[in-house]
């Protein structure tokens, strides 16, 4: 089992209690018990105190309020919705945790270039069961892949690679090609070069086995799988990638002043046709050391972050990705 994963069955809120806008109600559930939170842009100090402590099964009452723009608060690697953080209004939560660990909560407002800064954690002790469990480690470690290093695709498609098209040819796909392992593990590049030599194929032309490899990519999602990457991607990727993938969202200029690096333009074929799901993984949870790319990993679920990646495969493989998920 993945890390992430564990860690998103380790994350039980009991129920998320929301007071919003009513700025006494921390009486009611006993002032003593009460953590008061302030947001600020991280420029200006992120959330205070950025470090809570919780036990386990006790529940964790929160009451936050922000002192400049509007921010969210959001618990990582778990499927709840994010509340927001108002200025001039108290924003109540209660969280229980039932395991152990270091969560992280995080901003999903974008007040700014800085804005994914804003993070702060939670140390969840428990009562006897001590620390918990190591995770496995995600794909890409297990592989060994070197991440930085350069992965420009050296065959490139003439035409966009059309799933639909590639379906028709399904039924000749090699057998070791069609596995999740096999997908996770090799970049369409190196699945097209696989298909080139197989001899059951060679009656088909370089195009429609491009066909065929974003037939083979489509497969290893659907369309909910995609619809929650398309959700996820617009929350806390466009602002630097575009909505498009164009690599032009609206910060990507002051990406480009603070770091010198701009974000990746997933629409263009010789970066993400030369790079395997598992690279793709590798980047978005570790980030890019030093560039303004940052790390996913506290905030993704391993599925969360596989979903994420097939959406990003359609700007190479949909002419119109801007229906994925409609
Ligand atoms: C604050 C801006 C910013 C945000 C937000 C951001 N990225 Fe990035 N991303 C970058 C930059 C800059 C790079 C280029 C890093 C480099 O050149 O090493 C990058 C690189 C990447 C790469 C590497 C691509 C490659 O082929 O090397 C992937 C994958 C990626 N981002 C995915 C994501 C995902 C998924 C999200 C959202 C969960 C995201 N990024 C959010 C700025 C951002
Ligand atoms: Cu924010």
């Amino acid at each position: 089992m993945k890390h992430s994963e564990l860690l998103s069955r380790i994350l039980i809120i009991a129920g998320v209690l929301l007071v919003l806008s009513v700025p006494f109600a921390a009486q009611a559930i006993g002032a003593q018990g009460v953590i008061e939170i302030h947001a600020r842009m991280a420029e200006t100090g992120g959330w205070t105190p950025s470090t809570i402590r919780a036990k386990v099964g006790v529940p964790l009452h929160l009451r936050m309020t922000s002192d400049d723009v509007m921010h969210s608060f959001a618990i990582g690697q778990s499927d709840t919705p994010a509340v927001d953080v108002l200025p001039g209004q108290m924003t109540e939560v209660s969280l229980t945790f039932d395991k152990p660990g270091t969560y992280i909560y995080y901003c999903t407002r974008w007040c700014g270039p800085n804005h994914w800064r804003m993070r702060g954690t939670i140390e969840v002790i428990g009562n006897d069961s001590g620390s918990p469990q190591p995770g496995t480690p995600p794909l890409y470690v297990t592989l060994n892949l070197d991440i930085d290093a350069g992965h420009p695709a050296s065959v490139i498609p003439v035409r966009i690679p059309n799933a639909q098209r590639g379906a028709t040819f399904s039924a000749l796909l090699p057998p070791t090609t069609t596995s999740t392992d096999y997908y996770r593990s090799h970049s369409p590049e190196q699945a097209f070069l696989d298909l080139r030599v197989d001899p059951s194929l060679a009656s088909l032309n370089n195009s429609d086995l491009w066909d065929l490899v974003a037939y083979l990519w489509q497969s290893n999602s659907t369309p909910q799988r995609l619809a929650e990457g398309k959700r996820l991607f617009a929350q806390n990727c466009a602002a630097c990638h575009g909505e498009t993938g164009g690599g032009n969202g609206v910060f990507s200029g002051a990406i480009k002043a603070l770091s010198g690096k701009t974000p990746v333009n997933f629409s263009n074929p010789s970066t993400m046709l030369g790079a395997s799901p598992a690279l793709l993984q590798g980047k978005i949870l570790r980030g890019g050391m030093g560039t303004g790319m940052p790390s996913w990993g506290p905030i993704l679920t391993d599925q969360q972050t596989w979903n994420i990646i097939s959406y990003i495969y359609t700007f190479q493989f949909n002419e119109n990705t801007a229906d994925v998920g409609k």
